[in-house]
């Protein structure tokens, strides 16, 4: 594999561990865990693994007898940066318990997992994945692990590699599905403990224990360099509006820090938009409005930032989704027989009256693309929507509107950006890089610890990080129910924007005079050399969550 002198040079880099995993650990118990919501439900699903107490790491100085152990992993879902030093982590932990030791990798995601498709990875195949992005030293994927078919297929393979535990890394979704592996292995006594790490760049998998999800920190930060590039040439040209529309599914947060980071003229966050009941005219006038001031002012340029999701928050929308949910799951071989030319009549047709007016209205390919194929967790793929476009095009009729009303007199010109994949496997920041590298160290320490159904967290993270504090969570503990394919089930709880957070309070109270001043901030590259103050710094999500604390 051919190297560029950065990754050359990134390569030497030594993650930094919390000091108290670097000597023996022992696991020391809190209190026995309650699900956030729906405890009957909760508990009665995971009979074995609910009400586990939340574990935290102390040095000991006891030393341990230890015995070699073989230990499977999984990537699963959308790649996050600092992936492949979760990995480091997980094997550098394990060889540290026993040198015989053994990680396999299962290849392309958790269907590697249930087809029997692995690697053995070794100290020198990992070695040129230390510190780099992307998910390659063994692929992803979105395969859903659920049914006991699924469950039995890998404990197969598991038995025959004399695997004795599972590490997932993965999101919400993915880690749902860890916690119902651990149960029905515990269930039938399989001898297999399943752990996982909190991954998405979508940063909607924190909560009150697990403080962030790997990848956001990193994405984030690739995001705001280019936002910013675009800013510096707008308001060096002066002749354009960019809206930008940026990853994250259903949740703000990577639209929200990227704005705290940057300052733009205009920031959607979907979470304010649903609780303002507010319709897509309302967003649009939003918008319109500040164009036309800043045009008052001369200012025939500006940015603005849509989260991917926003189309899901317009109260209308979420409604019509919800039917569509349902229906699609309730009539999934009638539909799959409408020819496609139809299936837009169909789908009216069997709409309730208020949702088919609703879905009628929007534009023929977003009404096409809310009633295609969820991915296998049952999300709505809004990557897809291109909202940014049809946000821009109902700002310049409503523009042309105003002008007609005497209201604008400027001139609008727009311009289009979806970023989301050139974030997700950059080479992870320094941030990054060590969190990911203790998330799979610890994971390692909980293998040891003989417990299943937990997630691996490292937690006082705004402090420097041999500072973090090491432990695991109960995956049972985050859980809530919820519809999904037409039916209740128990998922881990997605963490939204809140508005009345730190992060959106700091943003609402600046964003009035972001959008009629010219306020830009440009962060520029990430960067893995130099001073802490610019290599080492948390997200301001992160920082602003913590001040208040
Ligand atoms: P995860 O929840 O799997 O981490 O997904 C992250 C994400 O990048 C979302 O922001 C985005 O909507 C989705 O993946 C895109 O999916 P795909 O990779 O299948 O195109």
């Amino acid at each position: 594999m051919k190297k560029s002198a950065l990754q050359k040079a990134r390569a030497a880099y030594q993650p930094k561990l919390p000091i108290v995993l670097t000597g023996t650990v022992k696991a020391v118990p809190g209190h026995a865990t309650n699900s956030v919501a729906d405890q009957e439900d909760i508990k009665n699903l995971f009979p074995n693994t609910y009400g586990l107490p939340e574990l935290k790491f102390e040095k000991s100085s006891t030393p341990v007898p230890s015995k070699p152990v073989n230990v499977g992993v999984i990537l699963s879902g959308g790649q996050a940066p600092g992936g492949h030093n979760v990995i480091c982590g997980l094997f550098d932990g394990l060889k540290k318990v026993h040198r015989e030791s053994k990680l396999y990798g299962f290849l392309m995601g958790p269907g590697g997992f249930v087809d029997h498709q692995y690697m053995e990875l070794t100290a020198d195949f990992i070695k040129d994945y230390r510190n780099t992005g992307g998910f390659d030293i063994i692929g992803s994927g979105r395969t859903k692990l659920e049914t006991k078919e699924q469950f039995d297929k890998g404990l197969e393979i598991l038995r025959e590699l004399n695997i004795s535990a599972l590490v997932i890394i993965g999101g919400d979704d993915s880690n749902t599905n860890a916690a119902v592996l651990a149960e029905y292995y515990k269930s039938i006594n399989a001898g297999v403990q399943v752990i996982g790490c909190p991954k998405t760049i979508d940063g909607d998998l924190k909560n009150d224990v697990i403080e962030t999800s790997f990848g956001f920190d990193t994405a984030t930060k690739v995001y705001s360099e280019v936002i910013g590039n675009i800013q510096r040439d707008c308001n060096s040209a002066k002749k354009y509006w960019h809206f930008i529309k940026l990853m994250g599914r259903s949740a703000s947060h990577i639209a929200l820090e990227c704005a705290l980071q940057c300052q733009p003229n205009v920031c959607i966050i979907s979470e304010e938009v649903e609780e303002k009941n507010m319709s897509l005219q309302d967003v649009v006038n939003y918008v319109a409005d500040i164009v036309s001031a800043r045009a008052a002012k001369g200012m025939n340029f500006g940015t603005v930032l849509i989260p991917e999701g926003l189309i899901e928050f317009i109260p209308a929308v979420k409604r019509l989704i919800a039917e569509l949910n349902d229906l699609l799951a309730k009539s999934a071989e009638e539909f799959a027989k409408v020819d496609a030319a139809d299936q837009r009549q169909w789908i009216i047709a069997h709409l309730s009256e208020e949702n088919a007016k609703v879905y009628e209205s929007l534009p023929a390919g977003v009404a096409r693309q809310l009633s295609l194929d969820r991915d296998p967790h049952g999300n709505v793929q809004v990557s897809l929507i291109e909202t940014e476009k049809l946000l821009s095009e109902m700002v310049a009729k409503r523009l042309e509107e105003m002008r007609a009303e005497g209201r604008f007199n400027g001139k609008f010109a727009s311009l289009h950006h979806f970023f989301g994949y050139e974030g997700r496997c950059a080479d992870p920041s320094n941030f990054d890089a060590d969190y990911c590298y203790a998330l799979g160290f610890n994971a390692a320490c909980l293998i040891r610890a003989g417990v299943t159904g937990y997630m691996s967290s490292v937690r006082n993270l705004t402090k420097p990080s041999v500072q973090w504090v090491a432990g695991g969570i109960p995956i049972t503990m985050m859980m809530n129910m919820e519809r999904r394919h037409g039916a209740m089930k128990p998922v881990i709880q997605k963490a939204l924007v809140r508005l009345d957070g730190a992060p959106f309070q700091k943003f609402a109270s600046k964003r009035d005079v972001w959008a009629v001043e010219t306020s830009y901030v440009y962060p520029g590259p990430i960067q893995y050399f130099g001073p802490a103050e610019v290599c080492d710094q948390p997200t301001l999500t992160l920082k602003y969550e913590h001040q208040g604390k």
